[in-house]
């Protein structure tokens, strides 16, 4: 083990060299023309590629096969339900979960011997792509104050450290306990039991950065914060409206589900600045045939939305909608279910007076016309089904324009009936079952009773942090511990620096995990990695093989068993983590009996069950076939609304000004085909014809005329809001199909752009789709250089 400068600078928490950010390479980007249709044939071809590239094709072979079957385990990669009817034989899987499979599958793997031949220095000068192939991370690790390189340690020695600093702290509010999306509804419910039996209820979570925005204005417009959709709308719909989400790259099986809508007569209509290739055109990749076959064409209608113009653009459909019912009184707007379910639609109506369509259509970038064909496909129909993504959720307006999808659903009486409803596409798959398991750093009221009179300990009552006011709290160093059941809160919060200083400040941070990433490197006074089994590795307890279960996009709760054996002697499960920081922390102090749940995950089902409204019988349903739904009044057509009680919503919200000067442009932060959140699996973006590089810029032809700017040219992005000069440094402008003014990067690169600041109101998640920034020709001095 050697130790230089540069290791002890990266050492010392009071270093301005966060290691936040990779060193930024500059490779050959290739950018061809981009794709009109997507996952078809080739995708299976890359699926075998990666399972190859990861040395995993006997581990990821064997495991492809059981994943999304009956008694196999649940895709670890999107939320997307399975089909009941149709799964096939070859495995229910389309390329990004054959990537996120091979990444898991992997038999490459890091341990003690790695970690002592490599410092965080070293580890830290490597790209994110380069981290996320290093392989699966074989057993416990732990940095202590000052270290430079990570050292193994016993689980026993890592939990009574855990234990120790838990116990240290002024009060329970100064810990807190962040989840990413994977983890399963058992896992879950244990670890927010003991959070909350130590006596917090600070739970930032990933849903605080994706679909937290869907589930506050749900929940005030039409009384639940999830979608109100099965998959078998999808089939029965007349029009499917896909707004801000890209389901051709993060949720490849949606396309089946809209390519027999469509065979069954449904239209489609694409509201997103970009072209992308999943919202054109479709190749079935499990059909043997599809190689001959031409591609369906998906889209009836794509409207090239500016960057933030979905309100000016909602506002105008729902005019347009007006003018259709005057001309045709009573065969375009739904009145009986206006006047019975609904509340504020007069309010609306005369809202909506004041805008001009020039104005409007000026406002979203899309011309009159195509304003008035999207209007009057939908006037014609009713079974209208709406799907959004992160292109909605994290606008600064993003609960507002929600409210917006919903006034337009409700106009047409389209909630609550076949076909018909909202659909927040989420992104981890299990990150609704998270939610519903009580990661909330709001639970209701009654959810805390429930707790409190089944287990009988003090429910803390107080709200806790989510991921923005986490991250302040941090800085101002009101918490001290951190403990991520899972992913990379660093690179997947705002504001890159700012993060990791936070991070830095803190006495100990703990992260459960599978692979390496960033937030490994940026980390606490002291660190531990508690590396766990994945999704498809068997979960055997006392010889027994365990199953776990998850929540879909769709509320249903399935089981998930792995099937391979673990990578590793050393690794434990994500359930025992939590139960054996339970006893270690708690001990006597505790009223619960963590051997009950460590011994069968049966037990936990059975508390849940109890505490959880639609889990009876949760042990003997979750193992039938296709699982259960989860009770969904919306879809049942009772509604609620925070100002009408027992009526759904229709809300009057402003446009926003978006106005920018000469040098200003609004930048999205969006996925490339290669990646899943944070771990990039490779350099490419496919479907976008953008290869070899991810430091890219897309802009639109005539701004890069007029900003002097040529494909290829070397740029930084920055910008000064609350007065701080932000920058990333030297990306490349390529030219692409997007309006002018708007951008589009890459997510997590240009997250040093976002201000913690900049959130959506109301739901107070990152507002990482709409950041302010200007161009300038790349400074050299700006390169990286660390040390
Ligand atoms: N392979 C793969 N699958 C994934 C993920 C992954 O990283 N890789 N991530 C998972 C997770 S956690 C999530 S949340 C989902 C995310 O899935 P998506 O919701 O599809 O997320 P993004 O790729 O960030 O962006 C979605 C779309 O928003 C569009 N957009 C940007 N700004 C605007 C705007 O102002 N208006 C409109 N109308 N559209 C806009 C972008 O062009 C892009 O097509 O996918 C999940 N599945
Ligand atoms: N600018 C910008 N920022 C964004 C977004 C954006 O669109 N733009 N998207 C946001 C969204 S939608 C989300 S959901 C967040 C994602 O935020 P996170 O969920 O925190 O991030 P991930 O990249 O999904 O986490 C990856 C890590 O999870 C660990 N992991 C994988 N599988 C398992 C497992 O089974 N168990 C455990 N314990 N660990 C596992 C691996 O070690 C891996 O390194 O990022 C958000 N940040
Ligand atoms: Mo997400």
């Amino acid at each position: 083990m050697k130790t230089n400068e540069n290791d002890k600078k990266i050492a010392d928490p009071t270093s301005l060299l966060p290691a936040a950010e990779p060193p930024h390479q500059l490779l050959d980007l290739k950018h061809k023309s981009p794709k009109s249709w997507a996952a078809g044939a080739p995708a299976v071809k890359h699926s075998v590629e990666q399972l190859v590239k990861n040395d995993s094709v006997l581990r990821g072979g064997k495991a492809l096969f059981a994943m999304n079957q009956f008694g196999g385990f649940d895709c670890p990669s999107c939320a997307w339900p399975d089909p009941d009817d149709e799964r096939s034989r070859l495995g229910e899987y389309c390329e990004s979960g054959a990537k996120a499979l091979a990444e898991e599958a992997t038999s490459k793997k890091i341990g003690a011997d790695f970690f002592k031949e490599n410092s965080l220095y070293d580890l830290s000068q490597r790209s994110d792509y380069e981290i996320s192939q290093l392989g699966r991370i074989a057993e416990p690790m732990y940095l202590p104050q000052g270290g430079t390189h990570y050292q193994p340690i016993s689980w026993e020695r890592a939990f009574a450290k855990i234990a120790e600093k838990l116990n240290g702290l002024a009060s329970p509010n100064e810990a807190i306990f962040y989840t990413s999306g994977r983890t399963s509804n058992e896992a879950t419910w244990v670890y927010q039991l003991f959070a909350r039996e130590f006596g917090t209820n600070n739970f930032p979570d990933c849903s605080n950065m994706c679909h937290e925005t869907s589930g506050y204005a749900l929940t005030r417009c039409i009384g639940i914060g999830k979608g109100t959709v099965k998959l078998e709308d999808f089939y029965d719909s007349e029009l499917i409206i896909i707004i801000g989400q890209n389901p051709g790259t993060n949720s490849p099986r949606m396309l089946s589900a809209l390519a027999r809508g469509k065979k069954n007569g449904a239209k489609i209509m694409a509201i997103n600045p970009l072209p992308e290739a999943g919202l054109m055109g479709f190749k079935d990749p499990q059909s043997p045939s599809a190689l001959l076959r031409k591609p369906l064409e998906l889209s009836d209608l794509y409207l090239p939305v500016k960057i933030n113009g979905d309100m000016a653009l909602l506002k105008a459909l729902q005019i347009l909608l007006l003018e259709e019912e005057a001309k045709n009184p009573g065969k375009v707007l739904d009145h009986e279910f206006i006047a019975n379910k609904t509340a504020g639609f007069d309010d609306l109506a005369e809202e909506l007076k004041q805008y001009d369509l020039n104005f409007l259509s000026e406002a979203c970038g899309v011309s009159i016309e195509k304003l008035r064909e999207a209007a009057q496909m939908i006037a014609a129909r009713k079974r209208i089904l709406i799907a959004w993504g992160m292109g909605i959720t994290q606008q600064h307006n993003g609960v507002e324009m929600i409210y917006n999808i919903v006034n337009l659903l409700l106009m047409k009486g389209s909630i609550g009936i076949k076909g018909g409803g909202v659909c927040p596409v989420r992104g981890h798959s299990n990150v609704q079952g998270n939610r519903t398991l009580l990661i909330n750093h709001h639970p209701t009221k009654e959810q805390l009773d429930k707790l409190e009179s089944f287990y009988g300990f003090n429910v803390p009552r107080a709200g806790g942090y989510d991921v923005v006011k986490a991250l302040k709290a941090m800085h101002e160093e009101k918490v001290k511990f951190m403990f991520c059941m899972g992913g990379n809160f660093l690179s997947a919060a705002p504001d890159t620096t700012y993060s990791a200083e936070a991070m830095r400040k803190l006495e100990m941070s703990v992260i459960v995990s599978i692979k390496l990433n960033r937030n490994h490197l940026v980390h606490g006074k002291e660190a531990l990695i508690l590396p766990v089994i994945s999704r498809s590795e068997k979960d055997l307890v006392n010889g027994e093989l365990q199953h776990v279960s998850t929540e879909n996009s769709m509320g249903v709760i399935e089981s998930s068993r792995g099937v391979l054996e673990p990578i590793s002697e050393h690794l434990i499960n994500e359930t025992h983590v939590a139960c054996r920081m339970a006893k270690a922390v708690l001990g006597e102090r505790s009223v619960i009996d963590w051997d009950r749940f460590m011994n069968s995950y049966d037990a936990i089902r059975e508390d849940v069950e109890q505490c959880i409204p639609g889990f009876e019988r949760y042990n003997e349903r979750v193992v039938q076939k296709g699982g259960f739904y989860l009770p969904n009044a919306a879809r049942d057509g009772k509604f609620n609304s925070e100002p009408y009680p027992g009526k759904a919503a229709f809300n009057v919200t402003p446009i926003p000004d978006n106005t920018l000067a000469d040098d200003e442009y609004l930048m999205g932060t969006t996925r490339t085909h290669d990646q899943f959140n944070t771990v990039i699996y490779g350099l490419d973006d496919r479907y976008r014809g953008i290869f070899n590089e991810r430091r890219v810029v897309m802009m639109n032809e005539k701004d890069m005329a007029k900003a002097g700017l040529k494909e290829g040219d070397k740029v930084d992005l920055f910008n000064y809001d609350d007065g701080i000069e932000r920058v990333a440094p030297l990306f490349i402008v390529v030219k692409y199909s997007i309006p002018q003014k708007s951008t589009m990067t890459y997510f997590p690169e240009a997250n040093v752009l976002v201000s913690i600041n900049n959130v959506v109101k109301g739901a107070n998640m990152p507002a990482s789709k709409y950041v302010k920034i200007n161009i300038r020709r790349h400074k050299p001095e700006l390169d990286k250089t660390i040390g």
